[in-house]
């Protein structure tokens, strides 16, 4: 095992990757931005190095200055958390060269995953479901044409370099086509600096299913069931659960199978999660492979009792996985995201001092937060200020607890989504389970009040 890790990263996750270093005996060590200088990882951990001023692109996102403050402090490894450099193969080859272990993926994994277009190519040669498209980049609009014309109306172009919603157009009709590709490249070429574009059939009212997988340095890859994080807006998810409420003791074999096969497909190692698409009528696809410890890490934490934070620093000593085959998955699980935001302002981010912070407790009840009374939450980074995660015997247990935690988790100071979450726990549809990725567009108008 490591003797010291450096955490790259702030907030809620910053914290729960100092708990799995303690726990293991791991000593640590916090980076911060100038803005960050309250933050309670600062405080968590047993040694800090500031890395910059508050804009992420000075601070958390410069590789040079993490390398260092690892090796003034000797840290053996680097935890990456979510966002920022988690995804960075680079940053896992400079780990790797100066001699840091990269808690997470092989430089080549995260790349071949990172290209949209190769990876939905890597999955078409191992045997993996994806979407009916093109097998690989499409040059033209002709070409495109040509692939939309086989599979019918309406497509989505999405950039090779995407993911996560950049870079994307839907095209419903020939006139669409030529207008979408362009515009779909241009986008690409100025957010990736990259214009490759692919073409798929567009599912028009999918679930999104994600399968966590885990794998180790000595051959075995798991998968430790799914989530299901449909609820989503603008490609930012606000509710996920598990099981997801359609699932099937079969549909569940079939689709980890799916993920796993993927998985193994490019060795895997490491914690990751496989997206896929549930259409309506039961057909999945594999939609993309993230590399990373994800936001929603504890729904899989609490359906399945593992540790997955552990379970990364166990793979990445190069130790085996605690666990050789899926687990048991218990009851049901539901996570909201609280973001410090203003839904009745479009969601804008409502930054501040919390005056009050009141957390929920009770039975099956969890809040993952770097959030206090007297914590000013910087206007720099993301908005999520907490995850709120619930455990019930079944999902009306677990969706009854969710509410009475919502009810008794007071902020003030900050607008927070909280009065957002309460609503959308009791709408009729959430509430049947009835949810696809285009729910709140079209159905959530009055939350939003
Ligand atoms: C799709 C799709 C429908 N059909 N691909 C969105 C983010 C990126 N990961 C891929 N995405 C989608 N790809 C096909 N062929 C619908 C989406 C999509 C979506 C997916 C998951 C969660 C929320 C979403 C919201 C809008 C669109």
């Amino acid at each position: 095992m490591f003797t010291k890790v450096l955490i790259a990263n702030r907030g809620e996750i910053a914290l729960r990757v100092i708990r799995a270093c303690r726990e293991l005996g791991v000593a640590t060590v916090a980076v911060y931005s100038e803005a960050d200088r309250e933050s309670l990882h600062v405080r968590f951990a047993d040694d800090d190095v500031c890395i910059g001023p508050a804009p992420a692109r000075d601070s958390y996102l410069r590789i040079p200055r993490l390398i260092a403050a690892a090796e003034i402090t000797g840290a053996d490894a680097i935890h990456p958390g979510y966002g920022f450099l988690a995804e960075n193969a680079e940053f896992a080859e400079t780990c790797a060269a100066s001699g840091i272990t990269f808690i997470g993926p092989t430089p080549h994994q995260i790349r071949t995953m990172g290209d949209k277009s190769a990876a939905r190519a890597a999955m078409i040669a191992n045997g993996v479901p994806v979407v009916p498209g093109s097998p690989g980049p499409v040059e033209s609009v002709d070409e495109a044409l040509e692939w939309a014309e086989k599979m019918g109306f309406p497509v989505i172009i999405k950039a090779s370099a995407g993911g996560g919603g950049k870079g994307m157009r839907v095209a419903r009709d020939v006139d669409d086509l030529a207008k979408s590709f362009q515009v779909a490249r241009a986008e690409a070429l100025s957010a990736f600096g990259n214009g490759s574009v692919y073409v798929e059939k567009y599912l028009q009212r999918p679930r999104h299913v994600e399968f966590q997988i885990l794998g180790d340095t000595h051959g075995t890859v798991i998968h430790l069931g799914e989530r299901d994080c449909s609820v989503q807006r603008r490609h930012q998810k606000l509710v996920e659960e598990s099981p997801c409420p359609v699932m099937t003791p079969d549909l569940r074999a079939r689709m980890g199978e799916a993920a796993v096969k993927g998985a193994k497909a490019i060795d895997y190692v490491g914690a990751g999660t496989v997206e896929m698409l549930l259409d309506e009528d039961g057909a999945f696809y594999f939609m993309e492979m993230n590399t990373r410890i994800q936001v929603e890490h504890p729904v899989t934490e609490m359906i399945t009792g593992v540790d997955l934070v552990k379970e990364q620093l166990r793979v990445a000593a190069g130790e085996k996985l605690s666990i050789s085959e899926t687990p048991a998955m218990r009851g049901h699980v539901i996570e909201c995201r609280v973001n410090a935001e203003d839904p009745a302002r479009n969601f804008q981010p409502s930054p501040g001092r919390i005056d009050v912070f009141h957390m929920p407790g009770g039975n099956g009840v969890r809040v993952d937060t770097h959030a206090y009374a007297g914590y000013h939450v910087p206007p720099y980074y993301d908005s999520m200020i907490a995850k709120l995660i619930v455990h019930g015997h079944d999902r009306a247990e677990a969706l009854a607890k969710m509410r009475l935690a919502l009810d008794t988790f007071i902020i003030q100071g900050v607008t927070t989504t909280i009065p957002f979450l309460g609503k959308l726990m009791d709408h009729p549809k959430f509430v049947s389970g009835d949810v696809h990725t285009k729910f709140l567009e079209q159905e959530g108008a009055d939350l939003f009040l």
